[in-house]
């Protein structure tokens, strides 16, 4: 008896194992419930990946539940949370940082609801694509920072003093595109980054805490910012203290917003890699995939162009 009961729990465990290793199904049908739990709408990028996932839900028939968190982590977890008491199909999420989202993916998973991650991804040791989510669409953060630091390498004389403005602390971008321009900046030996804060990926603040970085580092000579609205504010920030953009400081960032690639074009930027926002036909895609029982990639990858002022004015037009 003893032993049966303890046979019992140990296939009782086993059972439980292999179900908490296992995604939840999506049942193929015509028309889902999908949310999306935008992190905050204050930027272009933000307002033209909405506006796809939008324009998707006409095309892909979605009836969507969409939520925005302005820009509190908190609460986007609670729209999260309130996604899964809705008991929605399936669930498109951008976590706005890369810990405070975990514990809402695991709680969707285990409420049966597949989580696909969209542009911004959780702390890869703590939950994994293919058990705890379906994948992680987006893009490579690190080889962006990488593009960015190389062309300012071949544009460069060899010798920079450079400030680099963060995106949100703690969000996927932000740590890896950190790394990525880091890492090929830390093997010139004439390149030194004298700070590097966050301007949480907002115009304004980026405009504001390069107002204060220039009155510490005054020989600034580039600017590198972890997207095109924080380039913008120091832009603002240089011009006000005087400054030249584009000649006395280089500024490189990411994005490719529409803004970004007219400063490109007006000499004050040098580069934008893209980071392209326009995920709504990659999630329907992935998502029927999904349901069709077809292998999904742990990474659907984005491949991102790169504008410089050989390019910006063939792209401005159709730029967000
Ligand atoms: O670069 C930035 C936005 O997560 C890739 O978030 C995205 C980033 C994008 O706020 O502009």
């Amino acid at each position: 008896m003893r032993l049966n009961t303890a046979i019992a729990t140990v296939a009782a465990l086993l059972v439980s194992t292999a179900a908490s290793a296992e995604l939840p199904a999506l049942e193929k049908k015509d028309q889902y419930t999908v949310g999306f739990a935008q992190t905050e709408s204050n930027n272009p990028w933000r307002i033209a990946q909405t506006k796809s996932f939008q324009d998707t839900a006409e095309s892909c028939n979605w009836n969507l539940v969409y939520t925005d968190a302005a820009g509190s982590a908190a609460k986007q977890v609670a729209d999260v949370d309130s996604m899964i008491a809705q008991g929605v199909d399936a669930i498109f999420l951008p976590p706005r940082e890369e810990q405070p989202l975990l514990p809402a993916v695991l709680r969707a998973k285990a409420a049966g609801i597949p989580v696909f991650l969209v542009d911004r991804s959780v702390d890869a040791s703590v939950a994994k694509a293919g058990e705890d989510y379906v994948t992680f669409m987006g893009s490579d953060f690190i080889d962006q920072g990488r593009r960015a630091a190389e062309w300012l390498i071949a544009n460069s004389d060899g010798t920079e003093v450079i400030v680099e403005l963060e995106g949100t602390t703690g969000s996927s971008p932000a740590n890896d595109r950190k790394k990525g321009f880091d890492d090929a900046v830390a093997g010139q030996s004439g390149m030194t980054i004298v700070a590097s804060q966050s301007g949480d990926f907002a115009r304004d603040k980026g405009r504001q805490v390069m107002e204060t970085l220039l009155q510490s580092h005054p020989d600034v000579t580039v600017v590198y910012a972890h997207n095109d609205e924080m380039a913008i504010g120091a832009i603002q920030a240089l011009e006000a203290a005087g400054r030249k953009p584009g000649e006395d400081v280089t500024l490189v960032s990411i994005d490719g917003t529409r803004d970004a690639l007219q400063a490109i074009i007006d000499g004050k930027l040098g580069v934008s890699v893209e980071s392209a926002p326009f995920f709504g036909p990659i999630a329907c895609d992935t998502m029927k995939a999904y349901a069709a029982g077809d292998e999904v990639p742990a990474w659907v990858k984005v491949e991102d162009r790169i504008f410089t002022k050989e390019n910006a004015a063939d792209h401005v037009a159709d730029a967000y």
